[in-house]
């Protein structure tokens, strides 16, 4: 990617006066932590803002700074520029509307690390082979020569840890290991992060991966695995971060050469995990076979019907 636009959005930023900072509905660690860094780059540059997010973020990320800037009010008008950060495409910012209407002095600014679904942002930068969005906004500090403080240090290196389901996923890359060391070295408070993000799980999330993994089995023929999840597993608290946490796990059975969880959701659709340790696998292949999309190692998809037990697994109706 090209460096000027990094210090062209950076300029811009300078000149903005009010600011809107947003993530995604049910924020993950991510999304969370690269609001947040932008966040502690507004505030070094005495900035307005406000993060616009529909949902809290989880109490296990209270560590992190700006946690009390993420609203779900906003004055929209008021606003010259919008940073959207890890959302995927628009219909994820929740903002459709608004910046598909927004005026000409309203201009947004994208950072993704999600396939490219939409064309939506004046200035983008979407990376698709960075581990997370904080691997990319590592990038802007970089580049702007940002100097990197402990708050940065801590949020960079969440967003690296939670993406990577802590350097799990095949996503983490030399410059991802490279990155983390550095923010160590910054002052990121591993241990603390680890603490927060993985030691989480609450007795409903714990039995729901119960309930995935004794309901989990095996196409010989395909040698693919396969687990569902019905309505009354997924308890109303599960969050969108336990569930890929489970698709995540599962997908280190041996010899397979990917997995799918199935999941019943309450609008009558059903929604796929697909994932795969196999590096000759290209799952999203499957994915947009079933009209979803994703990364190679990660997608999913979201189909109408519901789930019915039968004798030896389930059928789709
Ligand atoms: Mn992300």
């Amino acid at each position: 990617m090209d460096n000027s636009l990094f210090q062209k959005a950076y300029e811009l930023i300078k000149q903005s006066k009010n600011i809107l900072l947003v993530t995604h509905e049910k924020p993950d660690g991510d999304a969370i932590a690269s609001a947040c860094a932008m966040a502690e780059i507004l505030e070094l540059n005495k900035k307005s803002f406000t993060i616009f997010c529909p949902d809290k973020p989880p109490f296990q990320y209270d560590y992190l700074p700006h946690l009390e800037k993420f609203s779900a009010n906003y004055n929209f008008n008021k606003v010259d520029l919008i940073i959207i950060l890890d959302c995927g495409s628009l219909k994820r910012t929740n903002l459709e509307k608004e910046i598909s209407e927004r005026t000409k002095n309203q201009l947004v600014i994208e950072f993704d690390h999600h396939p490219k679904m939409d064309n939506y942002a004046d200035i983008e930068f979407k990376l698709s082979e960075a581990a997370s969005t904080t691997e990319i906004l590592y990038q802007f500090l970089k580049i702007n020569k940002i100097k990197i403080n402990k708050n940065l240090a801590n949020c960079i290196l969440t967003g690296i840890i939670t993406d990577t389901a802590n350097f799990l996923y095949p996503s983490t890359s030399s410059q991802t290991i490279n990155i983390s060391s550095e923010m160590l070295s910054k002052g990121a408070k591993l241990p603390q992060i680890m603490e927060n993000t993985k030691r989480n799980k609450s007795l409903t999330a714990m039995k729901m991966w119960g309930k995935a993994m004794s309901n989990l089995k095996i196409n010989k023929k395909y040698n693919f695995a396969v687990s569902i999840l019905s309505k009354e597993d997924i308890d109303d608290n599960i969050t969108e971060e336990d569930i890929e946490g489970i698709s995540g796990f599962l997908s280190n059975l041996e010899n397979v050469s990917g997995l799918m969880l199935l999941r019943e959701q309450k609008d009558g659709n059903l929604k796929g995990s697909l994932r795969t340790s196999n590096n000759n696998v290209n799952i999203s292949q499957l994915a947009r076979l079933l009209g979803g999309g994703g990364h190679a190692k990660a997608s999913g998809f979201t189909i109408e019907g519901k789930l019915e037990k039968i004798n030896n697994g389930w059928k789709i109706e």
